[in-house]
């Protein structure tokens, strides 16, 4: 029997277990990035697993997300980050540099490698060939000191490719066409693959916009072969001996696979407030719009940015409209700069951001109220913008430049005789922004700078024998991670002080909660099913696990925030009986009796409602390394015990 692309990078790379899927395995990792949002955080923990230098193949840190700076709290946080990574042996990506997801497919990734990231659209790697990864802060500290990464062995999904892309559809519409298909929860526990003829129809920068979506999807990740084109892409980088061919096994066995034909799709959006709640362009027909934003990880490619200043180019944006365009790194935009594309965007009227994630992460360019934004992002959760009714289209650059022209809706298709944009056979090569670290000589006298937001992270306790608590929170189905830690220019500055950052704690949904969290003390939340989707940040844990939350009980749970849940020491449960969701309200006290014994020796957790009388059973499915970080109170402190012991 022959193997996917995925499976023969994981046998590569298998340091525990078995292929067998559904069970746990431990990989080795060759690279980790890191992003600001995240990285203070990751570093702190790195810093207190008492690892010198990173032994990693290579570890890139990106300044990227956090670049509003309307306090001192982010400058701080960038200087922290350089010090602590030119003494650790880590690279440092300025900011100014690039956006990491970006930036590290131009200028580190390589096929048939594994990556980690705190980051969740770290999968934007799959483009290239890599098993590339979103996860928690800690799972990447840990990688950084050589540890495994553990996942569950994943389904195996193929996504098959064929045909060739019509004019003016763009990559963006494959992937909502996927997620229209298979939903937001569609690849909770899979890999998708992309295989077929259509794949040599689409450059590396097109695959990446692929993988980097494939987050929505809950995939574990997504990836394409590395043919002659990646190698192309590659060689245009200067980096050809980086290249490796990975190809499926023509016998290879997928668990499902999916049939799309390129030729047939057309220009999609996927409409408020689901990145999965797809119409077509006509569907949704002439409607006005008031903003449109082009750039993030997905699409801000150079052949993005060029695409865009050719339609842009001697017209002018439609007074209705607000355009801001972010190019995705310092290399595309300088790019952009030398060609004259970005004179050509000036000319329009659009407003040129910096190479960062910017009004995707809701740092700056809010729609106004009730306001309609056409976007190249991956995400339309509610509230995301910064504007909490704002209305939010994820559409391909190309609906995006002919709509902010016309301040409707408006299929590309309509332009005329489609742009044709070619690779560049050289990008403008520049690692003038990318800092090396210390040398093994130097790096002990490297000074590690902190600023004063920075406050330590939680400290947890082993998991006592009995939980008793109280139900603080009752949620539904598909909550994100920005329900329950929001981002945004008022709430990241906080990412590096706990005790702050958790007074906004699931406030979009209830503003009580982080004080009625604290004033129980100990308490749980119940949601419904694909509860935590969304990104990587751990402080969705880390919040909760500040204000008093021992466990949360949920129909289902994504994949990377079960993990960070895990890793924090919070219990993650799932009900047994869906129905019993019904059983519990806010409020109500509850108790597990020898939780601590159930958890060590296996079985299903029993929950007494005292408040009602009734009784409901959890289920909760951990391998013993996560039984056993759960039983030590999180990752941090069962790495400490395995160091000493
Ligand atoms: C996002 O797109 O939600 C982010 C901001 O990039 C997050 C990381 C974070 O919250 O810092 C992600 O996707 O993991
Ligand atoms: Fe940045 Fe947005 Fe990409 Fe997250 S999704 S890494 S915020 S550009």
């Amino acid at each position: 029997m022959g193997y996917t692309i995925a499976e023969k990078i994981i046998k590569a790379h298998l340091l525990e277990g078995e292929m067998v899927k559904g069970t746990d395995i431990a990989l080795k990792i060759d690279q980790t990035l890191t992003q600001d949002a995240t990285g203070t955080m990751a570093y702190l923990e790195f810093e207190a697993m008492g690892v010198p230098r990173v032994k990693t193949e290579r570890s890139v840190a990106y300044i990227d997300h956090n670049t509003l700076q309307t306090g001192f709290e982010n400058a701080d946080d960038h200087r922290f980050i350089q010090s602590v990574c030119k003494k650790h042996g880590i690279y440092f990506s300025r900011p100014g540099n690039g956006i990491c997801h970006q930036v590290h497919l131009e200028r580190f990734s390589k096929p048939g490698k594994t990556l980690i990231g705190s980051d969740s659209h770290t999968p934007t790697g799959g483009g290239i060939g890599m098993l590339a990864m979103g996860a928690g802060g800690l799972d990447v500290a840990v990688a950084m000191g050589g540890g495994a990464y553990h996942i569950t062995m994943p389904e195996m999904v193929r996504v098959n490719l064929t045909g060739k892309l019509s004019p003016w559809v763009s990559a963006k519409d494959i992937i909502l066409e996927v997620l229209r298909l298979l939903s937001v929860k569609g690849g909770v526990g899979k890999i998708i693959e992309y295989g077929g003829e259509g794949v040599k129809t689409l450059t590396v920068p097109e695959r990446a916009t692929i993988t980097n979506m494939g987050a929505e999807l809950g995939a574990t990740t997504s990836i394409f072969p590395s043919d002659e084109i990646t190698k192309s892409f590659l060689e245009a980088q200067g980096r050809v001996e980086d290249w490796a061919e990975l190809s499926a096994d023509a016998d290879a066995v997928y668990d499902k696979v999916v049939d799309i034909d390129l030729s047939a799709l057309v220009p999609m959006a996927a409409c408020p407030h689901s990145p999965d709640n797809i119409k077509t362009i006509e569907e949704i027909g002439n409607k006005e719009i008031h903003q449109v934003c082009i750039g993030s990880c997905t699409n801000s490619s150079y052949l993005d940015m060029m695409r865009v200043a050719a339609i842009l180019k001697g017209k002018t944006v439609h007074p209705g409209v607000s355009l801001s365009i972010a190019p995705g790194s310092k290399q595309v935009f300088n790019m952009l700069a030398q060609n004259g594309a970005l004179a050509d965007m000036i000319a329009a009227g659009a407003r040129i951001l910096e190479c960062a994630c910017g009004p995707c992460i809701g740092m700056g360019q809010s729609p106004n109220s009730q306001g309609i934004s056409l976007r190249t992002f991956n995400r339309n959760f509610e509230g995301r913008s910064g504007t909490a009714d704002g209305q939010i289209y994820l559409v391909s650059p190309e609906t995006a430049a002919a709509s902010a022209l016309t301040g409707v809706f408006t299929d590309p298709r309509t332009l005329g005789e489609a742009v044709d944009i070619k690779l560049p056979e050289k990008f403008l090569i520049n690692d003038n922004m990318i800092v090396e670290p210390a040398t093994v000589e130097e790096m002990d006298s490297v000074e590690v700078l902190r600023g004063p937001n920075i406050k330590p992270f939680p400290t947890t306790e082993p998991m006592k024998e009995n939980i008793e608590a109280s139900v603080a929170l009752k949620v539904g189905d598909n909550i994100t991670t920005d329900h329950i830690m929001p981002a945004g220019a008022k709430i990241l500055p906080l990412r590096s002080n706990i005790p702050a950052i958790s007074q906004h704690c699931f406030t979009v949904c209830d503003k009580e909660f982080p004080e009625r969290a604290k004033a129980l003390g100990s308490s749980i939340i119940v949601g419904g099913v694909n509860y935590g989707q969304g990104s990587s940040r751990e402080h969705a844990a880390l919040a909760p696990l500040y204000l008093g939350v021992k466990a949360v009980l949920v129909k289902s749970f994504a994949r990377i925030h079960r993990a960070n849940l895990i890793n924090a020491g919070i219990l993650p449960l799932e009900f047994a009986n869906e129905a019993d969701y019904d059983e519990l309200a806010l409020g109500n006290e509850i108790v597990m009796p020898d939780v601590r014994d159930i958890i060590t020796k296996g079985g299903d957790v029993i929950i007494e409602n005292k408040t009602t009388g009734k009784t409901i059973v959890a289920k909760c499915e951990l391998t013993q390394r996560m039984k056993d970080i759960i039983l030590a109170g999180g990752l941090l402190n069962y790495t400490k015990e395995q160091n000493n012991g």
